[in-house]
């Protein structure tokens, strides 16, 4: 039984580093509060709730997955479990009917009845194997949808690159048969969720780097149907066609953003508000947490946003709740956001290690607002990502690479992913990958898998990497 362990941390002795987090310094809307809702939750990052009220987070670095307990309802966690340790880099959970789904990098894990056995986790059962190694963009946001399919996302093992079976949204059935592709051309999702009445999927994807502080956009995405194909790495935040891989090619080959987000800000989770207890008008809105950048010369995201939409059109991008970045640095980066059943919000940070709870009393006193109109913010970032040909762009004019600026974060992140080899660029662009199939591609990388298994030939080991720097989701 060596998956079975136990470990409630006491709340009470980490009650005093909680209070220590400079909660003040968070900008909020006019009647919310935010509250730390569980502390000592090392690495924070996905999210999942049970209909009973488990919080199950997933982890990166930490290798944990949590599940946290509000016993009396008071609305502040009572115990935090380890359910599960030493794992692949398990970022994705996903709870229906009594079982956890946990991603790794590399497997899909499933808890069963786990909610009755949180102080003695089963053994899990290995639902699928079939997902690539890479450490690079390998972590994975995971969740079920109302088709019932576990929905996977395979991120793009480099910054930018062309590789069949990778940057693709894959789903696959709860017992890990009948994989396929189901998005293509999306470089490294780390949040989605389905539209709460037309029932599609809706999910943020991260920009590129080293095009510069303010090009490619972050991306607000809408699929509405299997086989559609979202640019990467040809084009992104649908407007910017790739300095390499774009030649030849159109922005308007591939399926837009419905929203772009500022370039660099991380955009990982996002949900639409399902919940009763905020103001009528943010019902069925978007909100995403922007994890923060760690590649641009200043500063952005560190910040939950607001996507209002329009039918299937985004009518506004604005700021939410900021603050965890002060100045150039930041005590606190949001990960993902979920709503509880009584409408509050819950919103991770994997560097502070907890889970915020955001709650709506209507009470303004005492509130800070934000202090940029909405209708301004949107604005700048539209014009922030347009292309500027007086801008400077060293990959497109110089042909020379860009200068990266190494920070704190990048250099954990480097570290975090272990050393990931740098290969020169020779492989793999001499088919163009929108016209394979998907389940062609799905198949070429299952023998690909059995290839490298019965010793052959390994080929995520051949991927083209041209740099291992990037945007850290
Ligand atoms: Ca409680
Ligand atoms: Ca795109």
């Amino acid at each position: 039984m060596r998956f079975v362990f136990l470990l409630i941390i006491g709340l009470s002795s980490a009650s005093a580093m909680a209070s220590s987090l400079p909660l003040q310094q968070l900008q909020l809307p006019a009647g919310f509060r935010i509250h730390v809702y569980a502390e000592n939750i090392p690495n924070a990052r996905s999210m999942d709730l049970s209909p009973s009220g488990t919080l199950f987070v997933g982890s990166r670095s930490a290798g944990k997955v949590y599940a946290i307990v509000d016993r009396n309802r008071d609305g502040k966690a009572d115990q935090v479990y380890v359910i599960a340790q030493g794992l692949n880099m398990p970022n994705g959970v996903s709870f229906l009917n009594g079982s956890l789904y946990v991603a790794e990098v590399n497997r899909i894990l499933r808890y069963d009845k786990i909610e009755w056995m949180l102080h003695a986790p089963p053994e899990p059962v290995v639902i699928s194997t079939d997902f690539p190694s890479d450490e690079h963009h390998g972590w994975k946001f995971i969740r079920i949808g109302p088709d019932n399919k576990l929905y996977v996302p395979i991120g793009a093992p480099c910054n930018v690159c062309l590789e069949y079976g990778y940057a693709a949204i894959t789903r696959l059935e709860l017992d890990g048969s009948r994989h396929e592709i189901f998005a293509e051309g999306v470089r490294n999702t780390v949040g989605f969720d389905w539209h709460p009445v037309t029932k599609e999927l809706w999910f943020t994807d991260n920009g590129r780097d080293q095009l510069g502080d303010d090009v490619p956009a972050d991306e607000l995405n809408r699929a509405p149907k299997k086989g559609m194909h979202f640019g990467f790495p040809y084009c992104h935040g649908g407007d910017t066609l790739d300095p390499e891989f774009g030649l030849g090619h159109r922005c308007k080959e591939y399926k837009p953003p419905v929203q772009k987000l500022g370039a660099h800000v991380a955009s990982l989770g996002m949900r639409f508000y399902t919940g009763t207890m905020f103001p009528a008008e943010y019902k069925n809105q978007i909100f995403i947490a922007e994890h923060g950048s760690w590649n641009r010369s200043k500063k952005v995201g560190y910040r939950i946003t607001l996507v209002q939409l329009k039918g299937n059109k985004a009518v506004s991008y604005t700021p939410f709740i900021s603050g965890w970045l002060q100045g150039e640095t930041a005590w606190g980066r949001p990960v993902d956001v979920e709503i509880m059943a009584d409408g509050s919000m819950l919103i991770s940070d994997d560097k502070a290690g907890v889970v915020y709870r955001l709650v709506y009393t209507g009470d303004s006193s005492g509130s800070k607002t934000q202090t940029k109109p909405a209708l301004q913010e949107t604005l700048d970032i539209e014009e922030k990502t347009k292309i500027n040909p007086q801008r400077s762009n060293p990959v497109i004019q110089n042909n020379q690479p860009t200068v990266t600026i190494e920070t704190e974060d990048s250099r954990q992140d480097m570290m975090d992913r272990n050393s990931i080899p740098v290969q020169p660029s020779s492989t793999s662009r001499q088919i163009p990958e929108q016209n394979v199939p998907p389940q062609e591609m799905l198949d070429r990388q299952n023998q690909r898998v059995i290839d490298s298994e019965s010793g052959g030939h390994d080929p995520f080991s051949a991927v083209k990497k041209q740099q291992m720097q990037d945007s850290e989701p």
